[in-house]
C-alpha cells in the first residue's frame, strides 16, 4: 500500500472507530437511547410511536448497510487497473419502482400510526362522573417554574399531584420573559411556555413517585438550573396536603418563602445569599427592607429580571419574611 493511501486508510479507520468507542460512554451516561418508562397514558402513546418508527428505521439501516457491504465486496476492483471504470449498469424498472413505492408506503404507515395515537397524546381526557380534573397554571420564568392551583396554593419547581387523577396543565410565561419548555419525560411530551400564550397539556400518573424533568428550551444563563419535578402522591394524601398547604399559606407558615428563595433567588445569589452570578445579599440592609425588596422584585434591577412582577401579595410576603429571618443582618 503506498504511504499516502495507508495514511488515508488510517484516518478513515480512526473516524469509524472513535464514535464506536464513545458510544458506550454515551449509552452509560444517559441510561440508554430509549425514552423513560412511561407513567401516564400520553407518555405511553409517545413511546409506542417512538418504538414503531424505530423499528422501521432499524430495519432500513440493516438493509442499506447490508447491501452496501455486499456491493463493496461483490464489485471490488480485484485486478482491474486503478484508472479503469467498472461495468456500467443502466435501467432496472422493477427495482426503481420498488425503492420509490416502498418508502412512500412506509411513510404512509408511520403517519397513519402516529395520527391514530395523537388523540391519546394530545387531548385532555374528560373527567369521570363525580370527579374533576385538577387544573394547574404553570408559569415558566427565568429560571423557575411556578405552579398555581385553583384554591390559591402556589408551589415552586415541584408540582404535587394526585395519583390516578387527570391533571391539566395550562402553561405560559410572563410577557416580559422568554420562551421555556415544560418537559417531564415520564409524564408526556414537551410543551412550550410562550409569553402571552397558554398551551395545554396533561398527565395522569399511574403510580406515586417523583418524576424529574427540566426546561427544554435554552432560555438564558441558568437554563440548566431550571429543573422541575412532579411528586405524585396517593389521592387522599394529596387532598390532605392541598387543604393544609392553603391554610399554612394563609397563616404565613408554609414553606413557600423558602421555595421562592431557592427557586427564584438562590440560583443567582447563592443558597446562603453568599453571591454567585448575582450579588452577595446575605447580611445586607436590603434583605431586611420589605418595601425595597418588593420594589426590586417587581421592577427588576440593572441585571436582575423582575422575577416578582406578577406575584401576589402571598408570595411577596412569604419571600420577604423568609429573607428577613434567614439572611437578614
Ligand atoms: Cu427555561
Amino acid at each position: 500500500m503506498p504511504a499516502r493511501v495507508r495514511h488515508r486508510a488510517l484516518i478513515v479507520v480512526g473516524a469509524l472507530v472513535a464514535p464506536l468507542a464513545f458510544a458506550a460512554t454515551a449509552l452509560a451516561g444517559n441510561g440508554g437511547f430509549a425514552p423513560l418508562a412511561p407513567q401516564s397514558p400520553n407518555a405511553e402513546g409517545i413511546q409506542q410511536s417512538y418504538l414503531f418508527i424505530s423499528a422501521f428505521a432499524f430495519a432500513i439501516f440493516l438493509l442499506v448497510e447490508g447491501i452496501l457491504i455486499a456491493f463493496v465486496i461483490r464489485y471490488r476492483r480485484r485486478k482491474r487497473p486503478r484508472n479503469m471504470d467498472g461495468a456500467q449498469i443502466h435501467g432496472a424498472t422493477k427495482l426503481e419502482l420498488a425503492w420509490t413505492v416502498g418508502p412512500v408506503l412506509i411513510l404512509f404507515v408511520i403517519a397513519a400510526f402516529v395520527f391514530a395515537k395523537l388523540p391519546t397524546i394530545q387531548d385532555v381526557p374528560a373527567a369521570a362522573a363525580g370527579s374533576e380534573n385538577l387544573v394547574v397554571d404553570v408559569t415558566g420564568t427565568q429560571f423557575t417554574w411556578e405552579f398555581r392551583y385553583p384554591n390559591g396554593v402556589v408551589t415552586i419547581d415541584r408540582l404535587r399531584a394526585p395519583q390516578g387523577r387527570t391533571v391539566e396543565l395550562r402553561i405560559t410565561a410572563p410577557e416580559w420573559d422568554v420562551i421555556h419548555s415544560w418537559w417531564i419525560p415520564a409524564l408526556g411530551g414537551k410543551m412550550d411556555a410562550i409569553p402571552g400564550t397558554v398551551n395545554k397539556t396533561w398527565f395522569e400518573a399511574e403510580r406515586a413517585g417523583v418524576f424529574q424533568g427540566q426546561c427544554a428550551e435554552l432560555c438564558g444563563l441558568y437554563h440548566a438550573k431550571m429543573l422541575a419535578s412532579v411528586e405524585v402522591v396517593p389521592a387522599s394524601e394529596f387532598d390532605a396536603w392541598y387543604d393544609e398547604r392553603r391554610a399554612q399559606q394563609e397563616a404565613g407558615t408554609s414553606t413557600l418563602g423558602e421555595e421562592l428563595y431557592e427557586g427564584s433567588c438562590a440560583k443567582c445569589h447563592g443558597l446562603q445569599g453568599e453571591g454567585g452570578y448575582g450579588l452577595r445579599i446575605a447580611g445586607t440592609q436590603l434583605v431586611s427592607d420589605e418595601q425595597a425588596i418588593e420594589t426590586l422584585l417587581r421592577r427588576g434591577g440593572i441585571l436582575m429580571p423582575p422575577v416578582g412582577r406578577d406575584w401576589g401579595q402571598t408570595e411577596m410576603n412569604a419571600l420577604t419574611a423568609y429573607l428577613k429571618e434567614n439572611l437578614g443582618g
